[in-house]
């Protein structure tokens, strides 16, 4: 019997694993209580690790659409098709007509994070999409206008604050995000523990709500007009002495906050204005103080201005860059170092609706139909790797009819699954426990400066390739050269020595439970290279955008519901319902309502509804229950394994409906470009009465 000590790489948490193995089998994977990171701690999907590697239906070489079905090929052979394909492609169409989308696996993969731009790159291509743009890109967006670098994104350093507001995040589902916590439960605890307190917001009682000293319920996509009233109260209570040295904008923000009336706060909202004071108060008078954001306030239709307001709030109240606040990392290897600020909006637009470049990417809801709409520049060949945007993006059928317009579409991928069905090529690496891993990505959005390498636990199968080949082999076959294919180790040895520890591979090598390099540090004077702008034209601007949102906010409609999305803790976006164990249990793909709304529609719990938007209706089994807000409605995503052409027969067996066959791919924030995935509206209505 062997004991191998590794980092989970399915969410962000970076939790320690200690794996009990004989030889190839694995006998046990449990918490790593040496891993003083997290301590111990670990979820269900840990073990899904053992179930990817021995899932059946899991690819290991490549393999070709043909006419009598798929075969495999060889990786020569695959190579040159890719390279052959793609260079035929740009010289008859130019070299925009290949798109690139990328997935959330892509930062959760040492060697694809590592390689995988270095080709892409070669393409030249303005077509770049990822999940960024489902996402997270309203976080790069502020912290590029404010910080000066779309990667300097302030941690909550939660196990030193003394109140911690939690907006649009479920960390007890996700297990944290843009803040890399392990063990989380048990750190909010520890906020009450030590007297403080954490308070949710969110339309929907979660199961961080439960447990949180305080919830209040929000109206989906009003949370800007609640960030606005906060930081109005803030600034009242805190009479801001402002280092001009490091800020700019104090006045102007003050003057844009107060153009907005908020006397019907409530209305808008669903929070008054006296709950927003008592928040306000209990945020300033608390020792330290943090306010965290997540998917639900990155998600919508003001997603750059809510992630603006929530680093003010930080700002104002004096909490951050402060022990308890909000807190940049020092990561053992920094990438982002003491990088100039620079342009990186808008410059270039996408083709066919004018949305604006981000970080080098268009906006994901604008893929579609840059392959529909015919003209220069037209996508006629699509890269996917490690995404499933069928099931991930806004209008999953739309982007199924594009990708059957496509002269060739080839995937970098594990499964054969409902975005890569379309594929010609799939190329699969291998994945999990047969690679080496290395955080690049977390390591920097921790709230512990930590940093911790793990080998490889098993070999590859025989003629399977690593992610960090493939992508270095194909550079090479695309510019006929033969540079050395080097493995990601030789990269990060050199990262870990010039960073800010001076660590190197032997190092981590020698400590297979991780380093603590301590806690978060104030360190934003070395950070950032600009003065701290509070209020930039760009972000101020969309305000009268938000103004005349108002109006559509308060307009009600009996029969029309926001729907927001939910995680499960047994759950990893659409990828890991193969795995019969994470899948046992009732189901999880319902929709919640509320009693009112059920009774008004006379609705009995468990029956199917249809549920229509603009763009699709899914059928789907309904559970009521106050936890989510009257006129609100949610369901998970991940879901709809009834497309034909997939091979996951478990994840079949549990198919579900998507809800991206209902998110509107039109509805997006309109300032960054970003899927507003909780400004939906659907209708509901009984199967029972619609079959009358
Ligand atoms: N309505 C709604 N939509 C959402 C969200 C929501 O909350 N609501 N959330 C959004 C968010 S936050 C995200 S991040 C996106 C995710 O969007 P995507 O990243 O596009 O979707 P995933 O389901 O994560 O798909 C991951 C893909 O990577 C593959 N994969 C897994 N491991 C590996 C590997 O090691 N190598 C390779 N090459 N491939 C691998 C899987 O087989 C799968 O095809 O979805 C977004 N979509
Ligand atoms: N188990 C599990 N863990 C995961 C994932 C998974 O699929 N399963 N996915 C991973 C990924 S890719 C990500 S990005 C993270 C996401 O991590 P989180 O952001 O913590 O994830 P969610 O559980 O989607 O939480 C979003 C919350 O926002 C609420 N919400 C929706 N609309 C609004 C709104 O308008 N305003 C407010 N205030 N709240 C709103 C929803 O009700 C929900 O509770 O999780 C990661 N971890
Ligand atoms: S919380 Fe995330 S990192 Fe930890 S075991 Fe679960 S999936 Fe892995
Ligand atoms: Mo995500």
């Amino acid at each position: 019997m062997e004991t191998h000590f590794r980092t989970c790489n399915l969410c962000e948490a970076m939790c320690g694993l200690k794996i009990t193995h004989q030889n190839s089998e694995i006998l046990k994977i449990e918490g790593d209580f040496e891993d003083n990171f997290s301590r111990g701690h670990i979820c269900p999907k840990a073990n899904g690790l053992k179930d990817i590697y021995l899932d059946k239906d899991r690819l290991k070489f490549p393999i070709k659409k043909t006419e009598n079905g798929w075969q495999q090929i060889s990786w020569d052979e695959a190579y040159s098709l890719v390279v052959s394909k793609t260079k035929e492609i740009q010289e008859k169409y130019g070299r925009d007509a290949i798109g690139v989308y990328q997935g959330n696996p892509t930062i959760h993969n040492l060697g694809t994070t590592m390689f995988a731009p270095d080709f892409f790159r070669l393409l030249k291509t303005k077509n770049m999409f990822s999940a960024t743009s489902t996402d997270q890109l309203p976080h790069h967006f502020a912290s590029w206008l404010m910080y000066g670098h779309p990667m300097l994104l302030p941690v909550p350093d939660i196990d030193h604050t003394d109140y911690m507001l939690i907006i649009g995040g479920n960390p007890l589902a996700s297990n944290g995000s843009m803040m890399s916590v392990p063990d989380v439960a048990h750190r909010l605890e520890a906020i009450k523990n030590r007297g403080g307190k954490y308070v949710v917001v969110d339309p929907r009682k979660t199961e961080t709500a439960k447990h949180a000293s305080e919830h209040f319920f929000i109206k989906p996509n009003t949370d800007a007009f609640f960030l606005i009233a906060l930081a109005k109260e803030i600034l009242a209570i805190k009479n801001l002495e402002l280092d001009e040295s490091k800020f700019t904008g104090l006045d102007q923000l003050k003057q844009e906050i107060n153009n907005f009336n908020l006397n019907d706060i409530e209305q808008i909202t669903g929070i008054s204005g006296e709950t927003i004071r008592t928040i306000a108060n209990d945020f300033c008078s608390s020792p330290t103080a943090v306010c965290y954001g997540r998917v639900g306030v990155s998600t919508q239709a003001f997603g750059g201005v809510c992630l603006w307001l929530i680093n003010v709030i930080n700002i104002i109240s004096d909490n951050f860059d402060k022990k308890g606040g909000a807190m940049f990392t020092l990561p053992a290897i920094d990438f982002i170092g003491n990088a100039k600020p620079k342009d990186r909006f808008s410059r270039w637009k996408s083709r066919v609706s004018g949305y604006p470049e981000f970080i080098g990417e268009l906006p994901v809801a604008a893929l579609a139909e840059e392959m529909l709409t015919e003209g220069d520049g037209q996508i006629k060949m699509l890269f996917t790797n490690c995404g499933n945007p069928v099931l991930s993006t806004s209008n999953g059928v739309q982007l199924e009819k594009a990708l059957e317009t496509l002269e060739l579409m080839v995937s970098f991928d594990i499964y054969l699954n409902e975005t890569t069905c379309h594929a010609d090529l799939i190329l699969p690496p291998a994945t999990g426990l047969e690679n080496p891993h290395y955080d690049l990505t977390f390591h920097v959005l921790a709230i512990r400066n930590t940093a911790k390498y793990s080998p490889p636990l098993f070999e590859k199968a025989e003629g399977a390739k690593y992610d960090w080949e493939i992508f270095q082999e194909l550079r090479n076959l695309f510019l006929g050269e033969n540079q050395t294919i080097v493995p990601p180790e030789v990269k990060l040895d050199l990262g870990l020595k010039f960073g800010p520890y001076q660590l190197s591979m032997d190092v981590l090598k020698q400590n297979p439970h991780g380093i603590d390099l301590g806690a978060l540090k104030p360190i934003a004077e070395n950070r950032i290279q600009q003065k701290i702008n509070l209020c930039p034209d760009i972000l101020a601007k969309d305000l009268s955008r938000l103004q005349e949102a108002k109006h559509e906010l308060f307009a009600t409609d009996s029969k029309q519901f926001w729907l927001v999305g939910r995680r499960h803790l047994r759950d990893n976006n659409s990828w890991m319902h193969n795995s019969a164990k994470l899948m046992k249990g009732k189901n999880r793909c319902t929709l919640l309502i509320n009693p009112a709304d059920s009774d008004f529609l006379g609705l009995k719990d468990h029956e199917t509804v249809v549920v229509t938007s603009r763009v699709g209706q899914v059928e789907i089994p309904i559970e009521i229950t106050d936890d989510i807000m009257p006129g609100v409605v949610s369901m998970p995503h991940g879901y709809g394994h009834h497309r034909k052409g997939i091979k996951l027969d478990v994840a079949k067996q549990y198919a579900g409906v998507s809800i991206n066959d209902l998110s509107d791919e039109k509805v997006i924030d309109q300032l960054t470009g970003n899927s507003a995935f909780s400004a939906v509206r659907v209708s509901v209505f009984s199967l029972l009465d619609l079959k009358k």
